[in-house]
């Protein structure tokens, strides 16, 4: 289902999803030809979660998010040259080059910390929802974070306070299936976790919590629109589980990109190499996106594969200049930091 809004905003959330694909898939060539370092991890498969989630905040909201990052800083608005930089560890990113793809931090955006470490930022959201209780500046904080971060007590820890002290907080946990193992088929369940489902354990609580399917931009925004009203009306913290189907790029320890996406696979997957198709015919929330503006009449297929074309430039062009941006200076190493 679409979200209920306007035809433009239909569009711009297209657009936006199509940003965080060319994006995230052109990360893993210059990994493998080893332009950049380090472990990443990718977002798609996540796109019709984030895009109409964060689309239901002001712009004054803060948010924290983790290692799988790239979707909910693109969704809000990043600048793709920045954090493609920032990624490759170059002195034009977003933090000089030193944050990377774990830790790109953009307070600018409403994202005050961006964490590596499973779990690390849900009471660090609590505390920010509880200064933003105190001061009264009407502002709710979004915990974004995996079905693997429920493992870690820290995460009930942060539910109970934000409970008890009715905290402006929306904890919006995407579960993607099982960490390390195959992909999930359906409605994402982890066996590693006692508490099933998932909902059980901020509902332990007294934090409201619901599940929605992630890849039904419509319901997706539907559901988080009201839980942040409720949230804006003082009500406390809300919980929402957003069910996704891991993409099987992501089911090794480093990406694989066996197809990239083009607008032209939802109406045709069979270039698809087989391995993998089930998940573009079936699975894929950009695809499904896709045509349902077509099938609702709220654009045609060449607008779509316009779109598409124009976003697929504006990336190749924010790689181009990611890759020729400088490494930081050796001098800027003991910089910007605290302790
Ligand atoms: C405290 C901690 N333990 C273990 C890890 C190693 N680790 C990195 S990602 C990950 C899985 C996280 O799963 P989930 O939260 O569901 O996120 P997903 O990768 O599925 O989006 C783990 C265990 C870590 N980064 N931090
Ligand atoms: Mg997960």
């Amino acid at each position: 289902m679409l979200p209920k809004v306007a035809r433009d905003t239909l569009l711009d959330f297209c657009r936006r999803m199509f940003v965080i694909r060319h994006f995230e898939e052109s990360l893993v060539p210059l990994h493998d030809k080893g332009v950049f370092g380090g472990h990443y991890h990718l977002y798609i498969g996540q796109e019709a979660t984030g895009v109409p989630a964060l689309s239901c905040l002001r712009a004054d909201d803060y948010l924290f998010t983790t290692h799988r990052n790239h979707g909910h800083l693109l969704a809000r608005g990043a600048d793709p040259k920045k954090l493609c930089a920032e990624i490759l560890g170059r002195a034009d990113g977003y933090n000089k080059g030193k944050g990377g793809s774990f830790h790109t931090v953009v307070p600018s955006l409403g994202f005050l910390h961006t964490s590596a470490v499973v779990a690390g930022i849900i009471p660090l959201a609590t505390g920010a929802a509880y200064a933003s209780k105190a001061l009264k500046n009407g502002r709710i904080t979004v915990c974004l974070f995996g079905d693997g971060a429920l493992e870690e007590g820290a995460a009930p820890e942060a539910f109970n306070l934000a409970s008890l002290w009715k905290l402006p907080v929306l904890f919006l946990c995407e579960n993607n299936g099982k960490y390390g193992a195959g992909r999930a088929t359906g409605a994402a369940q982890s066996s590693t976790m006692a508490a099933h489902p998932l909902t059980d354990l901020p509902k332990a609580y007294k934090v409201p919590a619901q599940q929605v399917d992630g890849l039904d931009s419509g319901t997706v925004h539907a559901t988080i629109s009201q839980a942040v009203e409720k949230i804006r009306r003082g009500e406390g913290p809300q919980f929402i589980e957003a069910q996704t189907v891991r993409w099987p790029g992501s089911e090794s320890n480093w990406p694989v990109v066996l197809q990239n996406t083009n607008a032209s696979l939802a109406w045709d997957v069979n270039a698809v190499p087989e391995k993998v198709r089930e998940w573009y015919r079936s699975c894929d929330p950009l695809l499904i996106y896709t045509r349902e503006l077509v099938e609702a009449k709220q654009a045609t297929r060449e607008e779509i594969a316009a779109i598409d074309r124009k976003v697929k430039a504006e990336i190749d062009e924010a790689v181009k200049v990611a890759v020729s941006s400088p490494y930081p200076k050796p001098e800027e190493a003991a910089k910007d930091y605290f302790a």
